[in-house]
């Protein structure tokens, strides 16, 4: 067995940190977990969910890294939550699979010339966690049904356990400077003017529904590829944290996508009652009362581009110093068919060249953020033909689709360029012209403002949206997901 770290079979339930990293012998750290977890505390009830501290939410704890049942459900007031430390099980003898120590053995410690990159790597993951919590904090009294109200809260407390799960790791293996970045990830504040966030998208509001269920499509799922990257780390504990975050992340997706899946389905169907046959057709479609496929695809737009940005530059030295020295694969990477090495390779990028957007072949190593982002886009689409089928089903001929690379950019190749939706570059009186049609204009972000309303009788659902199709844990449709007293 690899030192200091238990195989992590056996998961600790009982005492204030649940974990499977054999807390109880590690004095030090357990002792720097326990003076963090007051501070964590407090901030989830200053900027955790607001208004609902005390209700009673139907939530899943994660107890056990098996695949099998690895969660258990139950009421739980959010401040209660057992926030574990759970790493999935060690892979007996597991190897570096890339980057310059290739075929060396996984490190249990880290390497002295990766101590500072890895820790920027575990504070930029970790710094996100919480952002999400922030900027999700006000969407508890608009929730369109209990059921939706769960699942939200669901997914800021395991934002909240992520965010142990890095903390974890910086004060175990960065003794006071881990300490010091643990603190301070609890101190920045989304959208705050002096202590910011670290990635802009984690700065933007979430200011309604509709916004919710897009970040969590596209968001989560640069959560899901980041992971997958660091999830082949060399350095284990990075590996097998990640790896068992990702089980988490599955569903932060799958509340994203079939959100919008049923505010779609919900909209087709007011559509054809009414007999409207043309989608684009907004006044009329608002005067139903459900949310226009037009403004879909506009919250599409500013999602999507955002998270491109969360990817960072195409072109990045610090991307190809993390793969070379074995801190982030590619997504996959134990899947990709080739040396993974990547020296003499190269890889095709999108650039802005005599202002025109042209591909070029660059040294595969430096395009390692292009790649990933890459992935994310495929990964992305499969998620948009899931929408379109639905739309397609019920006789409409509007389909969703994603804008270019190059669209709504704050980083990168085409940070600042005024693309439209297909990538042409537009003079900017034409972009001025058209921008409130590619992005949420104010009268659309009133339109939305004014649907969120609260729905909390159970088995209740606002107009806007339909039922799921399947209660949570196999509860029935009446259930009620979340007691609040009043
Ligand atoms: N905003 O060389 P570059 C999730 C900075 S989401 C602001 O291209 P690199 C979740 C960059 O820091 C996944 N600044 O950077 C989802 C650098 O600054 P310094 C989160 C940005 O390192 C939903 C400079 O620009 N995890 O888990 O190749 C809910 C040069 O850039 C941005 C990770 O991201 C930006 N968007 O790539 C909850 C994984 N982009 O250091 C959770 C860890 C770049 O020169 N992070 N910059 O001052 C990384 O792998 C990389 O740091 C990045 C950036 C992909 C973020």
């Amino acid at each position: 067995m690899p030192d200091g770290l238990p195989n992590g079979m056996n998961v600790d339930y009982d005492g204030l940190i649940p974990n499977n990293v054999g807390l109880n012998e590690d004095q030090r750290v357990r002792r720097a977990l326990e003076t963090w977890h007051p501070g964590y505390i407090d901030w989830w009830k200053d900027m955790g969910p607001e208004g609902f501290q005390e209700a009673l939410v139907y939530l899943r704890t994660a107890i056990s890294v098996e695949p099998e049942g690895w969660a258990k459900f139950g009421y739980v007031r959010m401040p209660e939550y057992k926030w574990g430390i759970l790493l999935a099980p060690a892979v007996e003898g597991r190897k570096i699979s890339f980057g310059a120590h290739k075929g060396e053995p996984a490190w249990q410690e880290v390497p002295g010339e990766c101590r500072a990159m890895l820790r920027r790597l575990l504070v930029i993951q970790g710094d996100t966690e919480p952002a999400s919590v922030e900027q999700q904090r006000h969407l508890g009294r608009t929730a369109p049904s209990l059921y939706d109200m769960r699942n939200l809260f669901q997914v800021n407390v395991e934002e909240g356990r992520h965010l142990w799960a890095m903390v974890y790791l910086l004060q175990k293996y960065f003794g006071r400077d881990g300490r010091e970045e643990a603190a301070a990830l609890l101190q920045r504040r989304s959208g705050h003017q002096d202590a910011p966030r670290m990635l802009g998208a984690f700065n933007e509001a979430t200011p309604d529904w509709l916004s919710f269920f897009m970040f969590t499509t596209f968001t989560d799922r640069d959560g899901k590829m980041q992971l997958g990257a660091l999830a082949q780390s060399g350095f284990d504990p990075l590996s097998r944290t990640c790896r068992f975050m990702l089980t988490e992340e599955a569903h932060h997706m799958f509340v994203g996508e079939s959100g919008v899946a049923r505010v779609i389905e919900r909209t087709c169907q007011a559509m054809r009652d009414a007999g409207i046959t043309d989608p684009t057709d907004v006044g009329r479609v608002r005067a139903l009362g459900v949310i226009d496929l037009p403004l879909m695809q506009k919250k599409i737009n500013l999602h999507f581009s955002l998270t491109l940005d969360l990817f960072g530059n195409e072109i990045s030295t610090n991307a190809a110093n993390a793969f070379s020295s074995g801190l982030k694969g590619r997504y996959h990477e134990d899947q990709v068919d080739d040396d993974h090495v990547l020296l003499g390779a190269t890889y095709p990028v999108l650039r802005l060249i005599e202002g025109e957007i042209r591909e070029e072949q660059v040294p595969a190593l430096s395009a390692l953020n292009m790649r990933l982002r890459d992935d994310f886009v495929a990964d992305a689409s499969v998620g948009l033909r899931r929408w379109n089928r639905l739309i397609e089903a019920a006789g409409f001929q509007y389909r969703l689709q994603l804008p270019h690379v190059a669209f709504n950019r704050r980083i990168g190749e085409f940070a600042g360029l005024k693309a439209d939706l297909g990538g042409r570059v537009l003079p900017d009186v034409e972009w001025a012209g058209a921008k409130d049609g590619f992005l949420p204009a104010t009268e659309d972000d009133d339109y939305l403002a004014g649907l969120m309303r609260p729905v909390r009788e159970p088995g209740k659902f606002a107009g806007w949206i339909a039922p799921p199709k399947w209660g949570v844990d196999g509860k029935p449709g009446g259930f009620e997901y979340v007691r609040i007293e009043e």
